[in-house]
């Protein structure tokens, strides 16, 4: 009754009705309409949050009008689509993007000074959609605007989460999550429809029945039901006249759930019921890379990725469409592990509901499906066990099995008698308990399976998922990831837009390789005076962003370098953490005179997983080591460590347009890509790293003179692993090193108490699985070239210049190409 109804009656019926003046005038009427007849007060009376609601409900309003007309357009030729499947989408905050997307920015500054309202002001009320939790999500947000920019036909879907990434608190200089509310002051980006619900089932059991046609048939009578509710939100390409669709899903539980119980008479017991179901949406899980395999987790797997693919199916395809036909009309990309599920889910519906035997179904679903894979850590491979499967998605367990059974068939026929790689590549695993290796799956399913830098991708092949690669080489592909420059140059960076549009025009903001006409001047005395200017008002900017936002006062005229991503053991925070009590020691201890050390501020960003010990420990410690280095006088000024808290999109946006020096240090081998890397060498920092994921690409384009490689490399690590590590014989056999792991130890950073600081150095002397003490010395002393580069200011603008100019291959405009090529094969701008 609520459902959709198409029946156009009037000539405007396919909308939008008019596209909303590009005018001064015409952004304030439309602003104070939305002020007024929106929010219901007068100009006069407004609130911020009401002014900022109007705000952005007028510039959604500009998006919208080309969403209406992009999606009208698609709707007459309809092309082939890509639905990328994501749980996580970190989209950092809209209204600067929407502003800078529709050219309004400069219109909406004067409108609004017109109404005696700061923009800025205005920008800063806007809590940012931390729905991810780093770099797989902040992907997945880059991705579509370089999709919508490049006009390509995709839908993003995701799980509308109630509480996004927790907000980060430091209490006595430990972890302190707090939830993040980011929909209490009022959701303007999102579009809802309630009256538009998927049903999505779960629990219950399978039954056979006989069909009409005499055959074999199954049917899932599930346990529980509930609804997906559709939230839209707006992707607009930059200045293109697109915008796109990401299609957020919402949990809401079912009218006949209710009813059943209330009519039993137990009101409270019907309203809990509904908590269950909506708990499903309520809350984004807080592990990066290592996920926990909780049930509601998977839940929420099931839950969107179901209401996606009915959504497609239902709604997004025409009408006449024969679900045989489906590859050529969509391509489902699965963005890690987290929406495989998928693939079974399909099935089901292609077998049950669309009445197709299984090997048809099989060949149908087996060409709807992509993989990317984000990790190289076993542990982060997704499993789930057979027993939850069985309870939760019993049907969805019977269709694994059946592909399991005539993939190992595959297996045999290609390599008969090998039982024990019958065994290793088997969906089900036996060990610990039997479940089911969601990778292994994705795999088998998909078109493509790719990493997401060579290296990256490479380990793939030969030791993650070698017997794959072996079985099927043509399925195994890389594709680079990329940022997107509209966000994080041109958004997060106006000074240098400025400086490089002034230079070699504004082309660059879409057409990312045109940074390379500005190699050349990297040898203009002038442009690196300009160059060296961006960064010191860049370096003014984030001084006034962290005194606002933290109460931190940088010291001036600091090489600033920066460590901002997810704290896990693997990217080595402690390792820098070493560095700088290194630098520490050797000045309280007399060795070196404070006066020559090149001043230093280091800025750590990062939050740790609220489960994970190490982590937590590990960011005390760094607290700790901060609070005594910035206050002892004899350091003179010269080091500084600071530690905001709640790193999120907002702050990156900040941050990095002011590094002199980006900290990518992760072991070789275990760092997938890393996207952090690519935007701080757009932004013109020099790196430190390891040759490590995309590390190694960085290096290849600006060059061994323009970066600062350590460690070992990934063949190097394997051999000491294999070989048998030994970190104490790190610690006894360099001098600097067990200084300052003395330090630590003594409790010199934490009042004396040496039990606080227990857990970190246990592990680094007697387990340290990422081998920071291996690379201890060999970073310390890249750490020593960085100061003997940055006393030649002119050398260094040079060469920061170069990276700027070389990096323009980490686009994800150019990872979206690559897809389009060689995944997707989808056609744009039609
Ligand atoms: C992360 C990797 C990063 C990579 C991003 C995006 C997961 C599971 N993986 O190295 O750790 O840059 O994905 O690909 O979050």
């Amino acid at each position: 009754e609520r459902g959709p109804s198409f029946a156009p009656k009037h000539p405007l019926a396919s909308g939008p009705v008019s596209t909303p003046p590009h005018t001064v005038d015409g952004f304030v009427k439309e602003f104070l309409r939305e002020l007024n007849y929106g929010q219901g007060v007068p100009l006069s009376r407004s609130s911020l949050n009401d002014q900022y609601l109007a705000l952005a409900r007028t510039v959604r309003g500009y998006l919208t009008a080309r969403w209406l007309q992009t999606a009208t357009r698609r709707r007459q030729k309809p092309h082939k689509m890509v639905g990328y499947l994501s749980a996580e989408y970190l989209l950092g905050r809209q209204l600067d993007n929407a502003l800078l997307a529709t050219d309004l920015t400069a219109i909406a500054d004067e409108a609004l000074k017109q109404c005696g309202i700061d923009l800025d002001a205005l920008r800063q009320a806007e809590i940012e959609p931390g729905l991810g939790n780093g770099g797989l999500g902040r992907l997945a947000a880059c991705f579509i605007d370089s999709l919508a920019t490049m006009d390509a036909p995709c839908v993003g879907y995701g799980l509308r989460y109630e509480y996004g990434i927790f907000k980060q608190t430091f209490v006595d200089g430990r972890q302190v999550e707090v939830p993040d509310n980011w929909l209490s002051m009022g959701g303007p980006w999102e579009i809802p429809h309630p009256e538009m619900e998927v049903p999505v089932h779960f629990g219950g059991h399978t039954e056979r029945y006989v069909g009409e046609d005499g055959r074999e048939r199954t049917r899932w009578i599930s346990g529980w039901d509930v609804l997906g509710i559709r939230y839209n939100y707006m992707v607009p390409g930059y200045q293109n006249g697109v915008v796109n669709t990401l299609r957020l899903w919402r949990a809401r539980a079912t009218r006949a759930f209710d009813l059943h119980i209330f009519n039993a008479g137990d009101y409270a017991e019907a309203v809990r019921s509904q908590t269950f179901a909506e708990n499903i949406s309520k809350v984004l899980y807080p592990e990066d890379s290592t996920p926990q395999g909780k049930e509601l987790r998977l839940q929420q797997q099931y839950f969107f990725v179901a209401c996606s693919i009915y959504d497609f199916l239902k709604h997004t395809q025409p009408t006449d469409l024969d679900v045989r036909d489906l590859p050529e009309r969509i391509i489902f990309q699965l963005n890690d592990t987290h929406p495989v599920i998928g693939i079974p889910e399909l099935m089901r519906l292609l077998m049950d509901d669309y009445d197709l035997p299984f090997d048809e179904a099989w060949a149908i679903t087996r060409q709807c499906f992509a993989y990317t894979c984000h990790t190289l850590l076993p542990e982060a491979l997704e499993v789930w066990s057979v027993s939850l499967m069985e309870r939760l998605l019993p049907r969805h367990m019977e269709i694994i099995y059946m592909i399991n059974e005539v993939f190992l068939e595959e297996v045999r026929e290609a390599f008969p008698g090998d039982e024990l790689r019958v065994r290793r590549m088997s969906i089900i695993g036996d060990h610990p308990e039997r479940s089911v290796r969601m990778a292994h799956l994705a795999t088998v399913a998909s078109v493509k399976v790719n990493g997401v830098a060579e290296l990256h991708s490479q380990l793939l092949r030969d030791k993650v998922l070698s017997d794959f690669s072996e079985m099927w080489p043509e399925k195994f592909t890389n594709v680079t990831n990329g940022v997107t420059p509209r966000r994080f140059v041109r958004q997060s960076n106006p000074n240098l837009s400025k400086l490089i549009t002034d230079t070699i025009g504004v082309g660059w903001v879409a057409n990312l390789d045109r940074l390379r006409e500005l190699e050349v001047y990297a040898e203009d005395e002038e442009f690196r005076a300009k160059f060296r200017e961006v960064k010191a008002l860049n370096k003014e900017r984030i001084t006034a962003v962290l005194k606002r936002r933290d109460g931190i006062e940088l010291p001036q005229g600091h090489l600033l370098d920066v460590m901002v991503k997810r704290l896990h053991e693997y990217k080595r925070q402690t390792l820098k953490l070493l560095h700088m009590v290194t630098l520490y020691e050797g000045i309280i201890s007399g060795e070196v005179d404070a006066a020559t050390v090149t001043p230093r501020t280091v800025v750590f960003g990062a939050k740790a997983a609220p489960g994970y010990r190490m982590a937590k420990e590990t960011i005390f410690l760094i607290n700790s080591v901060a609070k005594v280095i910035n206050n002892d006088p004899r350091v003179e000024g010269k080091l500084f460590i600071a530690f905001p808290a709640n790193y999120n999109v907002t702050l990156a946006e900040r941050l990095i347009p002011a590094a002199d020096l980006s900290e990518q240090i992760s072991l070789a081998g275990k760092e997938a890509s890393g996207t952090g890397n690519m935007k701080f060498a757009l932004n013109g920092a020099l790196t430190i790293g390891t040759d490590d994921g995309a590390n190694v690409e960085i290096r290849q384009l600006v060059g061994d003179d323009n970066f600062f490689l350590f460690g070992m490399d990934e063949p190097a690590v394997a051999e000491l692993q294999a070989k048998g590590y030994q970190p104490t014989a790190y610690y006894e056999s360099n001098e600097r090193l067990r200084r300052a792991i003395n330090l630590i130890d003594s409790g010199h950073f934490t009042d004396g108490n040496r039990e606080a600081v227990s857990t970190v150095i246990g592990d680094l002397l007697y387990n340290d699985r990422f081998l920071v003490l291996a690379d201890y010395q060999s970073y310390i002393d890249a750490q020593a070239k960085v100061e003997a580069a940055y006393a030649d200011q002119e050398a260094w603008s040079r060469s920061a210049i170069l990276n700027v100019a070389r990096t323009g291959f980490f686009s994800s405009d150019r990872s979206m190409r690559d897809y389009i090529d060689r995944i997707w094969h989808i056609k744009t701008g039609s």
